[in-house]
């Protein structure tokens, strides 16, 4: 008998679409203990909340978290709100008992992240940070080919994020939809916004961060604020660009900048080994690049592994459609619940737990500290 795993959500903008529409497809694809329910979702503005409610199949709404954290009926609490507001509610759905889904970046820096972590670890409840791409088969399967030690010692990791949402000079910063673009509510530009998501998969794919340098550019200096009208500095970074030293002895070189014209979110790493190199594109994102120094030297050659050209043993890809046919971005996040699903069965919690994300929040904040300093910057160690 499946047991429901009852979902509070907070927020209703992209992210909340993205994981009800995880939490909605989840139980058709994978067959599990728990299946998600959509129990109520909240935001201020309750038309709105119903229409999303009526959109995505949500039972009831609130429009003050603090009801929806304070109702039996829930399981779960899903945080799908700006940065800023991460770390009260996740503290106090803790303290109420919830579990803590929590869209990425963990927070606005260490330090909250820190007290999220000690909250829901003194509650003993399970918790997640949507770090999705991991989840993504030809990522996943690149970590199964760096665990069977196909890569051999690592030289090199490389990854960039690249965007061109706000080039324009007269798009107004802060609001409901523009909070990105407000320090305030987001912490930092693209550090926390992208270039989390690639520290994130370099920690999974080749472990800690010992130290970084970097530096960081604000193109546009002022910007009008979408509620208010003011003419406001603006306090984020539009990119960023940093070196650092990985802990197995590799280098890492990363970029990010949302002013890279005709890049919408192309996502990009490589990692070169002694043995053999991999790389993956966002927007190719089935194909894992796969070069193998020891096959024959007649046939050596960068493969291009496509996951959907499966025979049942890429990851994840079984759970879909027949050989052949892809998956897209949406699937990141299905595969994401399952997993998290999977660790309440096992008492193995999926990854990246708070604690896990933690570590990425303290590479954001080495790599901003060292933009502002001119200076290498060592980053705070794991205490897991
Ligand atoms: C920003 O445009 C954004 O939506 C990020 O917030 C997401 O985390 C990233 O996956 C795509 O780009």
């Amino acid at each position: 008998m499946k047991k429901p795993l009852r979902i509070g959500m907070i927020g209703c903008g992209f992210m909340g679409r993205a994981h009800s529409n995880a939490y909605n497809r989840v139980g058709n694809f994978f067959d599990q203990a728990y299946v998600p329910q959509l129990t109520a979702v909240c935001s201020r503005n309750a038309a709105a909340t119903q229409a999303f409610a009526d959109a995505w199949g949500y039972q009831s709404i609130e429009t003050d978290w603090r009801a929806l954290i304070g109702r039996a009926d829930i399981d779960a609490i899903d945080i799908c709100v700006p940065n800023n507001l991460h770390r009260e509610i996740a503290i106090a759905a803790a303290e109420a008992g919830k579990m803590v889904l929590c869209e990425k970046p963990l927070a606005i820096d260490a330090a909250d992240g820190l007290a999220m972590c000690e909250a829901v670890e003194r509650a003993g409840v399970a918790n997640m940070v949507w770090y999705n791409y991991r989840r993504v088969p030809a990522v996943t399967l690149a970590k199964r080919l760096i665990e069977e030690g196909r890569l051999g010692r690592i030289f090199h990791y490389r990854a960039n994020f690249l965007q061109d949402w706000t080039i324009a000079e007269d798009l107004p910063q802060g609001g409901t939809a523009l909070w990105r673009l407000d320090s305030a509510a987001a912490g930092s530009g693209v550090t926390g916004d992208l270039l989390a998501h690639c520290i994130d998969t370099a920690l999974w794919l080749n472990g800690p961060i010992r130290d970084v340098t970097a530096m960081t550019e604000t193109f546009i200096k002022q910007r009008v604020h979408s509620h208010s009208g003011e003419v406001q500095p603006v306090t984020i970074d539009d990119a960023c660009a940093f070196l650092c030293h990985f802990g197995n002895g590799s280098l890492g070189v990363f970029e990010s900048t949302r002013y890279a014209r005709g890049h919408k979110a192309l996502y990009t790493l490589e990692i070169n080994g002694e043995s053999a190199s991999i790389r993956w594109d966002l927007h190719d994102l089935h194909r894992l690049e796969y070069f193998d120094h020891s096959d024959e030297g007649r046939l050596r050659g960068w493969r291009s592994i496509n996951v959907s050209d499966h025979g049942g043993e890429h990851p994840y890809m079984d759970k879909w459609w027949v050989p052949g046919l892809q998956i897209g971005y949406e699937h990141s996040f299905v595969h994401q619940v399952a997993d998290f699903i999977e660790g309440l069965s096992t008492g193995q919690p999926a990854a990246p737990t708070f604690r896990d994300a933690l570590q990425t929040q303290r590479v954001c904040d080495a790599v901003l500290g060292s933009a502002e300093s001119g200076r290498w910057a060592d980053v705070q160690p794991s205490e897991a």
